[in-house]
C-alpha cells in the first residue's frame, strides 16, 4: 500500500500491541465498503432498513453508557502542562502513553484489524491534511468512509511525508471507567479507547480537525475552527459566504442548511452548504480569509429534523445514511425520532432497543423518549440538495462575515456586530451557552464557550485569543466582519421568541447588508444592534414591538455579564491578551 517508513513502523508497532487476527486496508471502494456492510448485518452490528424508502441506510446502536462525547475523559497531552492550558484535561504523555497502551494491549485479539487512509479536504489540496485512522470497528469504517475522504490515493499523496495524524481507536470493553479520548499535538496522534461513539471514535473530526488541526494552525498561521460554512446567493447571482461558530447542538446544521422564506426565494435569494460543523481557514493570495470544509459528509443531530425545520439535511439521509441511537419504526422498517412527525410510531423499538411505549410519552421526561437527545445521522455530503458547488475545490470560499452565537436565555440580542476584529474576538472570547446533550453531563447550564471552541481547542486557550488577534492584524481590512446570534431567547413561559430555522435569513441579510455598508444599525455599549425597521419581517408574523423586546442590551443583565466575563478571564492569567483585558474595561466604561 505504501513505502512510507514513519506509517509503515507506525502500523507494526500498534499491530505488535494489540494483536488481531488479520489485517485489511480499507480502500474507499464500493466493493468493500459493501462487505463490511453485510459483516456488519450478520453480527448485528447494523440493521438494514427498508431498501426502497433509505437503500443503503442503517441502524446502530450504542451502549447505552456511549451516547455523547466525555469531556471529562478527553485530554491534551502536550510536553508541558502549561501548553494544555486551563480549559483542557492534561496528563504526561509518557504516562498517558503507557497507560492507554496497557488499556488496548491484545484488544484486536480475535478481531480484524482496519486501517483507513483518509484525506480531510480534497485529496491534494493545499489546505488538506492526511490521516491515518486503526480502528476494530466496523461502524467506525463506515462512518469514516462517509465522513472524510477515503482512498488509497492519499498514500500517493503523502509520500515518503512525516506530515500526517496517527489516529488509533480500540472498543476494547467499551468500559466507561478505562474510557480515554488522547490528543499528542507534538506527535500528531490521537488514541482513543473504550468508546464506540461519534465524536469519541470518528477521529478525522472533533479530535484531528479541531483539536489537532488548531494547533497545527497556530503553528502554522491559520485556522481550524468550530464552524459552518454558508454561501447566500442573491437575486444577481453574486454569493457571499460567512462563516458561524455555534457550540455542539446550538443550530450549525440547521443554519448551513436553511430554506430563506419564500418571499425571499421568490426574489431569487438561494443558500448553498459548504460545510455544517467545521472550517479550515488560511489567507488567501488576495489577502482574504479562505475556508474549507474538510469533512466529507454531516453527522448530524437527527431529534427536532423534519421537513420543515431543515428539510436538505433530512433529504441528505434518505441514501446511504448511518442512523445512530434513533427509533426503529417497524412498521415500514425505516426511522424515527422526537419532531420527524406529529404522529407518533405505535410498533417501534427505542434507542436502547426496547419496545416502545407511545403512551407513555412525555415531553418533558427525555427517558420516554423514542430517540436519544443526541442520537445523530451520519449523511453523505453529496446527497445535499443545496451542496455547495465550492464544497469539492480545494482553495475554499473567500468569508464576508465570522458569526458568533449560543443558547441564551436572556442576555445576548438576536444579532449584534462587532465594533472591529479586536472587539469581534473579546465577543468569541466571553461567548456563554446554555449546554447540550451533544456532551455527557448536565443539560442547560450556562458556561463560558469561548468561539464554540471549549472542548476542542488543543493548546492553551490564552495562546488561541492571541493566535485570533495575530490573524486580525495579518487580513487587516481584508478581514472578515464578526458578528454574534442569538436565536434562542425564551419568553416568560420558557418558549423561544424568535421562530428561527429558516427565518435566520432575515437576520443573516442584514449582516451581508452590514459587512457591503448598506444598512443601519444603532451604536450600543455591547456592538452595532439593528434597529427593529432593519430586519425585513415581510410574510412573518412577528410583531415589531417583539422583535424590540429581543434586540434590547438590557443594561442591568450585561453589567452583571461583565463581571462573570471578568471571572472568566482570571483563568487565563498572564495568557490573556492585553487588547482582550482592554476591550472587557471599554465594555465596562460604556455600561456605565
Ligand atoms: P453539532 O452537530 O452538535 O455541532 O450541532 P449543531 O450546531 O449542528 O446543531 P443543529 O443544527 O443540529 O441543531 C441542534 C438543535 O437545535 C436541534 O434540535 C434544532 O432543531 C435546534 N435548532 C437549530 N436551529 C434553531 C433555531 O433557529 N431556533 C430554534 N429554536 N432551535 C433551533
Ligand atoms: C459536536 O458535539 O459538536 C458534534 C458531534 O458535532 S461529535 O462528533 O460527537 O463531536
Ligand atoms: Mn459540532
Amino acid at each position: 500500500m505504501t513505502t512510507n517508513k514513519t506509517v509503515l513502523s507506525w502500523i507494526d508497532e500498534i499491530k505488535d500491541l494489540v494483536k488481531p487476527d488479520s489485517v485489511v486496508w480499507i480502500d474507499g471502494s464500493d466493493k468493500q465498503r459493501d462487505e463490511l456492510r453485510a459483516i456488519a448485518v450478520s453480527t448485528g452490528e447494523l440493521e438494514k432498513l427498508n431498501e426502497e424508502k433509505l437503500p443503503g441506510c442503517y441502524l446502530h446502536r450504542t451502549k447505552q453508557n456511549d451516547v455523547a462525547r466525555v469531556e471529562d475523559r478527553t485530554f491534551i497531552c502536550s510536553r508541558e502542562k502549561e501548553n494544555a492550558g486551563p480549559t483542557n484535561n492534561w496528563y504526561d504523555p509518557k504516562e498517558m502513553y503507557k497507560m492507554l497502551y496497557d488499556i488496548a494491549r491484545d484488544s484486536y485479539k480475535g478481531k480484524t484489524m482496519y486501517i483507513i487512509p483518509f484525506s480531510m479536504g480534497p485529496i491534494g489540496s493545499p489546505l488538506a491534511k492526511i490521516g491515518i485512522e486503526i480502528t476494530d470497528s466496523i461502524y467506525v469504517v463506515l462512518n469514516m468512509l462517509i465522513m472524510t475522504r477515503v482512498d488509497l490515493k492519499v498514500m500517493d499523496v503523502l509520500g515518503d511525508s512525516n506530515d500526517w495524524v496517527r489516529c488509533f481507536h480500540s472498543r476494547c470493553d467499551i468500559d466507561p471507567e478505562k474510557r480515554y479520548i488522547c490528543q499528542f499535538p507534538e506527535d500528531n496522534t490521537i488514541i482513543s479507547v473504550n468508546s464506540g461513539y461519534g465524536g469519541n471514535v470518528l477521529l478525522g473530526k472533533k479530535c484531528f480537525a479541531l483539536r489537532i488541526a488548531s494547533y497545527q494552525g497556530w503553528k502554522e498561521g491559520w485556522m481550524a475552527e468550530h464552524m459552518l460554512i454558508l454561501g447566500i446567493e442573491n437575486p444577481q447571482g453574486e454569493i457571499k459566504y460567512v462563516a458561524a461558530a455555534f457550540p455542539s447542538a446550538c443550530g450549525k446544521t440547521n443554519l448551513a442548511m436553511m430554506i430563506p422564506p419564500k418571499y425571499l426565494r421568490d426574489k431569487g435569494y438561494k443558500v448553498w452548504t459548504v460545510g455544517d460543523d467545521i472550517a479550515w481557514m488560511r489567507i488567501g493570495k488576495d489577502g482574504r480569509l479562505y475556508a474549507i470544509n474538510p469533512e466529507n459528509g454531516f453527522f448530524g443531530v437527527a431529534p427536532g429534523t423534519n421537513e420543515k425545520s431543515n428539510y436538505n439535511a433530512l433529504a441528505s439521509t434518505k441514501k446511504n445514511t448511518i442512523f445512530t441511537n434513533v427509533a426503529h419504526d417497524l412498521s415500514d422498517n425505516t426511522v424515527w425520532w422526537e419532531g420527524l412527525t406529529k404522529d407518533l410510531p405505535t410498533n417501534a423499538i427505542d434507542w436502547k432497543g426496547n419496545k416502545w411505549d407511545a403512551s407513555k410519552f412525555n415531553k418533558a421526561d427525555k427517558s420516554t423518549y423514542a430517540a436519544h437527545p443526541n442520537s445523530r445521522f451520519t449523511a453523505p455530503a453529496v446527497n445535499c440538495p443545496c451542496i455547495s458547488e465550492e464544497f469539492n475545490k480545494g482553495e475554499g470560499v473567500p468569508i464576508s462575515a465570522i458569526i458568533f452565537g449560543g443558547r441564551r436565555a436572556k442576555c445576548a440580542p438576536l444579532v449584534y456586530q462587532s465594533k472591529s476584529w479586536e472587539n469581534g474576538v473579546f465577543i468569541g472570547s466571553a461567548m456563554a451557552s446554555e449546554t447540550t446533550a451533544a456532551a455527557a453531563g448536565a443539560v442547560g447550564v450556562v458556561r463560558r464557550d469561548p468561539m464554540a471552541m471549549l472542548p476542542f481547542c488543543g493548546y492553551h486557550m490564552g495562546d488561541y485569543f492571541a493566535h485570533w488577534l495575530e490573524m486580525g492584524k495579518k487580513l487587516g481590512d481584508k478581514a472578515p466582519k464578526i458578528f454574534n446570534v442569538n436565536w434562542f431567547r425564551t419568553d416568560d413561559k420558557g418558549n423561544f421568541i424568535w421562530p428561527g430555522f429558516g427565518d435566520n435569513m432575515r437576520v443573516i441579510n442584514w449582516i451581508i447588508a452590514r459587512c457591503e455598508g448598506k444598512a443601519d444599525a444603532v451604536e450600543t455599549p455591547i456592538g452595532y444592534v439593528p434597529r427593529p425597521e432593519d430586519i425585513d419581517l415581510t410574510d412573518l408574523d412577528f410583531d415589531i414591538e417583539t422583535l424590540k423586546s429581543i434586540l434590547e442590551v438590557d443594561k442591568d443583565i450585561w453589567t452583571k455579564e461583565a463581571q462573570e466575563i471578568e471571572e472568566h478571564y482570571k483563568k487565563f492569567g498572564d495568557k490573556l491578551p492585553a487588547e482582550l483585558r482592554n476591550q472587557l474595561e471599554t465594555l465596562k466604561a460604556n455600561l456605565k
